[in-house]
């Protein structure tokens, strides 16, 4: 009888996207977790926690930025304000602004929310039927991260909306990509208006990702109850240490999770055990810090245009509008 070599193992439930993230990040050397992946439910609440914080200027900067210059935004993307998509809406609280000056400029506003919760783009839908209810909203349930399909509201000028610094969670390559992708489905003359947090004294960059009441930490371990929960892991996050550090040469802030003794951790779903010794870390985000010429080159790498871009009165936040072009 002829021998026959077994195939190669792959456990099936490694198929799923988060399986296969989490096969391939802790079995990687070093240890590192995509940050998609810390966006189950309980981990899209802790981020709209974050965005409440004191000591997170983010997401504050830029609404200050938007309530003050709207609707010099709106007038530089001039017609494409009819039509607004917006990549990562969440629950969309900051487009508002955007959105109450559209309709004062057009009389007809549509808006296309682009996110993977439904229930982040369920609240947008009600509240912006309640509070503007001259905008139509069409949701699309969709991770653009991973596949950006084609993008509606073709025909007409378009401006694409993507806020909140979420382009810094990408590393430099696949941010470029990302915008080339998008570039991909937009035609000339269609808008995008990027928002980046800005490089800025190294103690506030740290205190905004080492908040004193812990949110961030508890958001970054969530990633670990998530795992648990969806691959029947046995972390017990208490065991890890959050730690958010600057990384100067990179410009960028570093999240890890880093092993407070030497531990074994099974995951059933993958048929695996991971160990970590003690003071090991897991990568888990990665929130790239920008200057305006670096956006500018950044957009320009993706096939836009750079044509006007706003800031606060400190220089924390940036949001930059390019157009695309053939
Ligand atoms: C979503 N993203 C822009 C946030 C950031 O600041 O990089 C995620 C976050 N991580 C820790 N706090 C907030």
């Amino acid at each position: 009888m002829t021998a026959v070599s077994p195939l190669p193992y792959i456990p099936a439930p490694a198929a799923t996207p988060v399986a296969a993230e989490v096969l391939r990040g802790l079995t990687a050397r070093p240890k590192r977790l995509s940050p998609w992946l810390f966006y189950d439910e309980r981990g899209s609440a802790l981020f709209e926690s974050i965005t409440q914080l004191p000591e997170y200027y983010l997401t504050r900067t830029e609404r200050e930025i938007l309530a003050q210059y709207g609707g010099a935004i709106l007038e530089a993307a001039g017609d494409s304000a009819a039509t607004i998509l917006e990549l990562g809406a969440g629950t969309a609280a900051k487009t508002d602004l955007l959105l109450a000056e559209a309709i004062r400029r057009h009389s007809a506003v549509t808006y296309f929310p682009m996110d993977i919760a439904p229930s982040a783009l369920d609240q947008a839908r009600e509240r912006i039927a309640r509070e503007l209810p001259q905008v139509t909203v069409q949701p699309i349930l969709s991770d653009y991260t991973r596949k950006l399909g084609t993008l509606p509201g073709s025909g007409s000028r378009r401006l694409v909306l993507y806020i909140g610094s979420s382009i810094g969670n990408f590393e430099p390559q696949p941010a470029a990509g990302l915008l080339r992708r998008l570039h991909g489905q937009l035609a000339p003359g269609d808008w995008l208006l990027l928002g980046v947090d800005y490089v800025k004294d190294r103690t506030t960059l740290l205190r905004a990702y080492n908040d004193g009441a812990g949110v961030t930490a508890d958001f970054n371990r969530n990633v670990l109850a998530r795992i648990n929960a969806e691959l029947g892991a046995n972390f017990r996050p208490r065991l890890f240490r959050h730690r958010a550090l600057w990384n100067d040469r990179e410009s960028r802030i570093e999240m890890h999770l880093e092993s407070l003794v030497a531990q074994e951790i099974s995951i059933p779903a993958l048929d695996l055990t991971v160990r970590f010794r003690r003071g090991e870390s897991v990568h888990t985000e990665n929130s790239y810090k920008f200057t305006p010429d670096s956006v500018n080159a950044l957009l320009k790498g993706g096939g836009f245009a750079p044509r006007a871009n706003w800031t606060d009165a400190r220089s924390w936040f940036g949001v930059h509008l390019a157009e695309a072009v053939a």
